[in-house]
């Protein structure tokens, strides 16, 4: 099929309404997916990318119960948040939805019943499920907290540990606890609506690792990343199993049947099909058909996500739509892995991290900063395996590729254009195609590495391109023509060519770094960017002509991107110090809190009491049958004593002999394994319970001592 038939059909994970999304959200589901949506928009294929926000589930009711305040403000609150801090961000939706509105519930409903209809999706389970008879409800899997048979963790939540990460049923937790009223909860029966998942396990298996859907080829399985693959094999491995899709919460979607008063749909039913209606509200916005990107063997349906939904996205959700009938299934899912920050994941209950419109905030007066965040994000995107953002990272990569590679080509180009022709595009032979042959080859490279969704390895090609540029430059040195002759016509061959290259990064640099591309285009005097105008611009090229035609008057250089480490201005560098110095104190701090609290106060009488002495261990055996104890000789100078210590964890015989150490020597003598022990050693133990020898090395140092 011609790409010009094709319905792009883009998709982002749609976040809950119940908070900020951080810098590993934007770098797993939205960045990727729109520096996509805008490379296809260059090419001027059709696409459309929904999004939107995730408004129930159990996710929203508690949040807000923890803000005391409705669900309904929950949602309110952080959808518009998430809204206006992607569009800041240049996050570029066509339509940012929200699965509180009507056409969503009616469009879940429909579908819902479309699958209820045939007869044979669903069936029905009466089950036994916890309940809250202090407030007279059935509780959702994370109304439920208790002990985490796994691994003993106290507060596991009923559909998860968050301690050991393992998935759980509430009713194998330990001494479970309702959140809502503190109470134990008693088991009720309850009827619930299952989607017969197991049903489609068949087809499923053959789509995923062969690409083939009834019979036909549908997509090549190796244009799909690997750990997608292998995480679908894996769940199909262990069996799929009929899934409910109803709960009994009073927040959500209203199931559609007579008898079930007081249910909705489970929230990851609805959700996804919130692609749909996302779809639809769009498209009655814009006047168009919505069924001809949801429909049909044109449509190219692509969902961005994280790998936490790998799952709903490869298996629960197609099976969902191919049971409807109607709808098409995702072409592709590059899912990614997680990102994680300075080493560790994003935390929000220990400030780990930032979040994205704090980051707007902390920065608001660096003047790249959405393209700078951008930039590293990309540079470092977790595509394939986690990946983690550092600060010292973020300054590495926006100044030496940023600001001394791309931005400073542009500024070299402009400045010179200015120089030798007063800011007019030269009089000259050349044909950019012809001349410089690898500049159409670095692009076609970016091209091929953007519809493979290789955006790491895309924006890297992009900064190829630019220090192609760079070095083209520096091989000719115009400014060392025109000392000898400023007519020669060298001069305006390179800066002809140059400008052609700045044409081309002007549009290539949109999908990546959009704030920068429309100042570069506004520099070179370029109309802003439009559907199409890669596909043109190449089409142009091709047929030797140029995008900065001879004659055309380009604007004033500035600097494109202001370095963070510049001596002269340092304040952007104090940001970054001041990052990292957040962090820091958040892991002092902690580790404050790890340390043991100090004993009570004792008087000077109470020390004095113990006679410490001065000593060295002069022969040391393991304990028989105590893996722990070694049995010591010390030598006190005056006097031998035999003691008997717990560090044979720590130390072995061969490694003590010799060790000076301080050792209580008045510690009434007792009985250990048979051997009488006389006296301790002063041993310093870390937070982690290792144990070291409290001996100064000291030159004075001498057996016998008194330690007061
Ligand atoms: N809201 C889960 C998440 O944010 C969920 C995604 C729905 S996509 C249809 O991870
Ligand atoms: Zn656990």
């Amino acid at each position: 099929m011609e790409n010009s038939e094709k319905k792009y059909l883009i998709t982002s994970a749609l976040p809950y309404a119940n908070g900020a999304l951080h810098l590993g959200h934007l770098a797993g589901a939205y960045l990727p997916a729109d520096i996509y949506v805008r490379y296809l928009r260059l090419m001027g294929r059709d696409v459309v990318w929904v999004c939107g926000s995730d408004e129930h589930g159990a996710a929203i009711t508690i949040r807000a119960k923890k803000e005391g305040v409705s669900p309904q403000e929950i949602i309110d609150k952080y959808h518009r948040l998430n809204k206006d801090t992607f569009e800041k961000l240049g996050i570029s939706f066509d339509y940012y939805h929200r699965t509180s509105a009507e056409l969503h519930h009616r469009t879940s409903q429909d579908f819902f019943m479309r699958l209820y209809e045939k007869g044979d999706e669903f069936e029905e389970q009466v089950i036994e499920q916890y309940y809250d008879e202090a407030y007279d409800q059935f509780l959702a899997d994370r109304y439920i907290q208790g002990t985490c048979p796994k691994c003993g963790y106290d507060s596991a939540f009923g559909d998860q540990c968050e301690s050991c990460g393992s998935d759980l049923s509430p009713t194998e937790l330990i001494n479970p606890v309702s959140t809502l009223s503190g109470q134990r909860p008693v088991l009720k029966p309850t009827k619930h609506w299952y989607f017969k998942l197991d049903k489609h396990a068949g087809w499923l298996r053959e789509w995923i690792s062969e690409g083939v859907l009834d019979g036909v080829q549908h997509h090549d399985p190796r244009t799909w990343k690997k750990h997608v693959i292998g995480q679908c094999l894996s769940w199909l491995d262990e069996g799929l199993q009929p899934r409910s899709i109803t709960r009994d919460l009073s927040w959500g979607i209203a199931v559609p049947l007579p008898d079930a008063q007081g249910k909705v749909l489970y929230v990851w039913f609805d959700a996804p099909i919130g692609y749909i209606s996302a779809t639809r509200q769009w498209a009655a916005e814009q006047g168009v058909d919505w069924e001809a990107y949801w429909k049909g063997d044109q449509v190219e349906l692509i969902h961005f996500i994280g790998k936490d939904n790998i799952v709903f996205h490869c298996i629960v959700f197609p099976a969902m739509l191919k049971a409807h009938g109607e709808f098409a299934l995702p072409r592709n899912v590059p899912a990614n892995q997680f990102l994680n920050f300075e080493g560790q994941k994003f935390s929000k209950s220990r400030g780990w991290g930032i979040e994205q419109h704090d980051y707007l905030e902390t920065f608001r007066d660096f003047p790249n900063k959405e393209d700078a965040l951008r930039y590293v994000l990309i540079r470092n995107m977790p595509e394939n395996r986690d990946s983690d953002f550092k600060w010292d990272e973020f300054v590495e990569f926006h100044d030496k590729e940023l600001a001394d590679n791309l931005g400073n080509f542009i500024n070299r180009v402009a400045v010179l254009t200015h120089k030798y022709f007063e800011g007019k595009v030269p009089v000259t032979g050349v044909e950019l195609a012809d001349a410089h042959p690898k500049v159409l080859e670095i692009v076609e490279k970016l091209r091929h590495e953007l519809e493979a969704f290789s955006f790491k390895a895309a924006v890297q090609t992009l900064m190829e391109l630019s220090s192609y540029g760079n070095g083209y430059l520096q091989d000719v040195s115009p400014w060392k023509i025109w000392k000898e002759d400023p007519a020669d016509p060298r001069i305006a061959a390179c800066m002809f060519a140059s400008l052609q290259i700045c044409g081309l990064l002007s549009i290539l640099m949109e999908p990546f770094i959009p704030f920068s591309a429309a100042k570069v285009r506004q520099l070179f005097g370029l109309p802003p960017l439009a559907p199409g105008m890669l596909a043109t611009a190449l089409d142009v090229l091709r047929s030797g002509g140029s995008l900065l035609p001879t004659g055309h008057i380009i604007g004033e250089p500035f600097i494109l991107f202001a370095k963070i480490q510049d001596r002269k201005d340092p304040v952007r560098m104090e940001l970054i110090q001041e990052q990292k110095a957040k962090l820091e104190a958040i892991m002092q701090e902690e580790k404050q809190e790890e340390r043991v609290p100090l004993k009570e106060a004792i008087d000077y009488d109470a020390f004095a009491k113990i006679d410490l002495r001065t000593g060295t261990i002069t022969a040391a055996e393991k304990v028989e049958k105590a893996d722990k104890l070694l049995k010591l000789s010390i030598d006190l100078g005056m006097e031998k004593r035999t003691v008997v210590s717990g560090i044979a964890e720590y130390y072995t015989p061969e490694e003590v002999v010799g060790q000076q150490i301080v050792l209580v020597a008045n510690l009434a003598p007792r009985k250990l394994r048979g051997i009488m022990s006389e006296g301790m050693i002063l041993m310093a133990e870390n937070t982690e319970g290792k144990l070291t020898f409290v001996s100064p090395a000291s030159p004075d140092w001498g057996n016998g001592f008194v330690v007061r």
